[in-house]
């Protein structure tokens, strides 16, 4: 299979879900490194002048969400019926709507707004808890999803900022282990290039 072309910033950003997702299945990729030339190289030739882009052979495609889908249809990551897709879709925009306010964080009021956004978890993560024991702890029972790898980070990169954050959530803390343990995802993980990438591009985490 020929290999995908994931095109970003040397971060693990809004891409680590997609790069996920292709560790696990077993997908070939390649990094390109958007940083050289950037703006003037780049954004006009990126639909929404912003990175992260897929490059399927001749198919481009921006939007992080959009591609995690796009992979979740073409390797079997969508539920099996309309139901299950929709339900995949609600958690990955429950995930997209906790990963804007914690880049809100990140980027525009880290210093000022880390202790409060940390107290504030336990009411988010509730919901992710009940949704998930409701499925035996998966997001679809027995099935890998798209949005698995989406959360996965999510849950990933709050750790990062609150080490206690899941101890009050069994279920969201065993499928972040689970996903963590997969084979691929552990090698992926174990590398020292992997250890050095930076979060978020402005070296807060
Ligand atoms: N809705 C889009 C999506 O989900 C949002 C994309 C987006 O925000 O795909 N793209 C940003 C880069 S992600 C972008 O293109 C934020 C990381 C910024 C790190 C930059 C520095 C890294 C240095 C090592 N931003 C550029 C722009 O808008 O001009």
């Amino acid at each position: 299979m020929k290999a995908y072309k994931l095109v970003y910033f040397p971060i693990r950003g809004r891409i680590e879900p997609v790069r996920l997702l292709l560790v696990d299945n077993d997908l070939p990729y390649e990094d390109v490194n958007c940083s050289d030339g950037w703006p003037d190289s780049w954004k006009p030739k990126l639909a929404f002048g912003q990175v992260l882009q897929l490059i399927d052979g001749d198919f481009e495609l921006v939007q992080s969400n959009t591609m995690l889908r796009y992979l979740g249809r073409k390797h079997d990551l969508y539920g099996g019926d309309v139901k299950e897709g929709a339900h995949i879709d609600m958690i990955n925009d429950g995930v997209e709507d906790y990963r804007l306010a914690y880049v809100k964080l990140i980027y525009q009021n880290y210093d000022a707004g880390k202790q409060e956004f940390i107290a504030g978890l336990p009411a988010k993560f509730q919901y992710l808890e009940k949704l998930l024991k409701a499925s035996s702890g998966a997001i679809v029972k027995g099935k890998k999803t798209y949005a698995d790898y989406n959360l996965f980070d999510l849950l990933d990169i709050h750790l990062l900022l609150a080490p206690s954050c899941l101890d009050s959530f069994p279920t969201l803390k065993a499928f972040h282990d689970e996903i963590a343990n997969r084979p691929n995802i552990k090698k992926y993980r174990s590398t020292d290039a992997w250890k050095k990438l930076p979060v978020n591009g402005n070296g807060k985490q």
